[in-house]
């Protein structure tokens, strides 16, 4: 059977002996059950690492290790205690014995000391924390860099156990409690999962799940009914519709206790959806919501939702508006397990977006945020783009819906991260794009931490305790986001890649195309009028302290300043510089850094284990010609249209 890849968790490889051999003597546990023994499990595997054996004991008094409930600690809650001849975990419950016996064991394996370790506490921030697989029943991953899927190869479920729990280990140790296991675009085989045919094989999943307090979601097919089920209609309010999925959901139940309900996107992308029915988006998710709450079970309901088939003539229709408009009319008529999925900006997934009016909008309904850890957009696991600052700012923008203080991360549930895993050679391809995986996990458990402490954890247990390096690779990562934004799409008006793949530069790849994602630039100026005035009216969206700084052309903020206007190519902006200049400046400039990178990594070889740095290696240099490319084409792409040349005279080619 096959292990994966360990990214972050090196079986105690990297923890010193001297320091914490000593501990793994004997555990004792207070509380008996499935996780508490896979916690216990862990533990022994790290004593095995250290060359000792790890016996339970009956005798707290005696134990090196001791696992110990408190109530107070919450769910997912825990605190630990190190003193000279223990450590004892104290966890709200079983999932908090977990989530921090792991947290000991990343952080002993990143060198941090016993002081450090000590008192350590955390209780996580929310309640759902998902990751989103686009993972097909025939192994393929949509939007996948890392190989293919871990669940599934040729329409069959790859029943590893070992690899399986490897996965679940390292997402519980980030405290992960939800995984969605196959792609929100619903295929043939994949309508199948929620039957007889793949009910056991999921069951085998979902088991192995429960050992580690991860619930198991499926994506589901909003036309099943018809398309498996021999239904004549899927219409949410048909009676016999209605009864095939609690048929349905009973299945799924009797097969899998603990399951935790669907993920739907529906009437998105050419996928089916209620509209088909003259039905809304609160017919559709109430229905599923309706069968799976007899369980405990919830419905998780995607808000990216928008006509993917404009024309670009048409210059009132705009993209960014939809998820809004369509959701903001229902919000209240969600059932209370029902939780909408929006995406952190109201496009998809650029480097740069606002953050969704939705956030603020909706206020009587559950919501989780959607990030995307798969670098669809932001270099695919080849250009270095840390994105935890790019969530932090989602998560901390002020909505003033409810106030002042009123910040995405306290109108939300919780978070869904589409994940950047497959069975490669290194989990997240990239090696170094494990630290966007830890760090989704890390920042929705404590959306306090910052970016640079959660880099640190990670380079720390995954790559080197060297501190010299490890403060190198922090500042690669946390420079990482601008420096993959200078050199692609300029000040927010995103896109400018090559249609379908999304990987390297075509200025005008979308321009004409159906999917309302444009720049409009012309041979006078660039950017999207969106503000209230004389533009689409996104703006107002946003309430009013926002909607006022965004339509002000002289209050929105440069990095945005395309998103929401369009302005002549010698606009000034904030910086002092015209927005052509910035152009050619960012550009030069981004492909520069990205040979520094290249040139800092190289310099690294001693201080990361070899295989990483090869691999990583091997990426800069695509990263660097990738940056090249994009800096000329950009460069020319606009000096042709404007005819302004660079004010440094720096070579661009005509
Ligand atoms: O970003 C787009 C992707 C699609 C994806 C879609 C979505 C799963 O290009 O591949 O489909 O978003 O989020 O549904």
């Amino acid at each position: 059977m096959a292990r994966l890849h360990e990214c972050w968790l090196t079986e105690g490889r990297n923890i010193a002996p001297e320091q914490w051999k000593k501990y793994f003597t004997t555990i004792y546990c207070e509380y008996t059950g499935r996780v508490a023994d896979s916690v216990v499990n862990e533990l022994k595997r790290t004593a095995n690492t250290l060359g000792s054996e790890l016996y339970r004991t009956d005798d707290p008094e005696t134990a090196g290790f001791v696992l110990a409930v408190d109530r107070t600690l919450g769910a997912g809650g825990y605190r630990i205690s190190v003193d000279d001849t223990s450590i004892t975990i104290y966890g709200g419950d079983e999932c908090g014995f977990l989530y921090g016996a792991f947290r000991f064991i990343i952080l002993a394996s990143g060198g941090y000391t016993r002081e450090e370790i000590d008192r350590c506490c955390e209780q996580p921030a929310y309640p759902l924390r998902m990751i989103n697989h686009w993972d097909n029943a025939d192994g393929s991953i949509e939007r996948g860099y890392a190989g293919n899927s871990v669940f599934f190869a040729d329409d069959t479920v790859t029943r590893d156990r070992e690899a399986l729990t490897d996965y679940a280990r390292l997402m519980s140790s980030v405290g992960i409690n939800a995984v969605c296991i196959n792609n929100v675009n619903v295929h043939r085989k994949e309508t199948l999962f929620i039957t007889d045919e793949y009910l056991d094989d999921i069951a085998f999943i979902a088991d192995i799940f429960s050992n580690y307090g991860i619930k198991l979601f499926l994506s589901v097919n909003f036309a099943a009914p018809v398309e498996t089920g021999g239904c004549e209609t899927a219409d949410p309010l048909d009676e016999n519709v209605r009864n095939w999925w609690k048929n349905i959901a009973a299945n799924i139940y009797r097969h899998i206790p603990d399951f935790g309900g669907f993920l739907v996107k529906a009437d998105s992308e050419n996928r089916p959806g209620p509209f088909t029915y003259g039905r809304d988006h609160a017919d559709g998710a109430n229905m599923l919501a309706e069968a799976v709450i007899p369980y405990g079970g919830v419905v998780v309901w995607r808000c990216f939702v928008y006509n993917c088939h404009t024309d670009w003539r048409d210059r009132l229709t705009d993209r960014a508006k939809a998820a809004y408009d369509n959701f903001v009319p229902l919000d209240g008529k969600f059932a209370d397990n029902v939780y909408l999925q929006v995406k952190n900006g109201p496009m998809d997934f650029q480097i740069r977006e606002p953050v969704s009016p939705l956030f603020g909008a909706l206020g009587k309904t559950n919501m989780i945020a959607e990030f995307q850890i798969t670098q669809e957009y932001t270099g695919q696991q080849i250009d270095l783009c840390y994105l935890v600052p790019m969530w932090k700012e989602c998560l901390d923008f002020v909505t003033f819906s409810g106030g002042a203080g009123d910040t995405v991360k306290k109108r939300i549930l919780g978070a869904a991260g589409v994940t950047n895993v497959g069975n490669g050679k290194f989990l997240t391809g990239d090696p170094l794009a494990g630290a966007n995986l830890y760090g989704y996990g890390r920042l929705i458990f404590d959306p306090s931490l910052s970016a640079e402490r959660i880099a640190s954890e990670w380079v720390r247990a995954a790559l080197t305790h060297e501190q010299e390096a490890v403060k190198t690779i922090v500042s690669m990562l946390i420079r990482s986001r601008d420096i993959y934004e200078s050199y692609t799409s300029p000040l927010g008006v995103g896109w400018m890649v090559v249609p379908h793949y999304h990987y390297g530069v075509d200025v005008d790849g979308y321009e004409y195309s159906q999917w309302g994602t444009y720049h409009y630039a012309d041979r006078d100026g660039i950017g999207v009028d969106r503000t209230s005035a004389t533009g689409t009216g996104y703006v107002s969206q946003y309430a009013d302290e926002n909607a006022r700084m965004y339509d002000d052309i002289d209050s929105c903020p440069d990095e945005l300043l395309l998103f929401f206007h369009h302005v002549p190519y010698t606009h000034v902006l904030k910086s002092g510089k015209t927005v052509i200049q910035h152009i050619y400046d960012s550009h030069f400039d981004g492909a520069e850094k990205a040979g520094e990178l290249l040139e800092v990594w190289k310099g690294l070889k001693d201080a990361v284990p070899p295989e990483i740095h090869a691999e990583a290696l091997k990426r800069f240099v695509m990263q660097l010609s990738n940056a090249e490319r994009w800096r000329d084409v950009v460069n020319t792409y606009f000096y042709r249209k404007s005819g302004i040349d660079d004010i440094h005279g720096r070579k661009i080619y005509r």
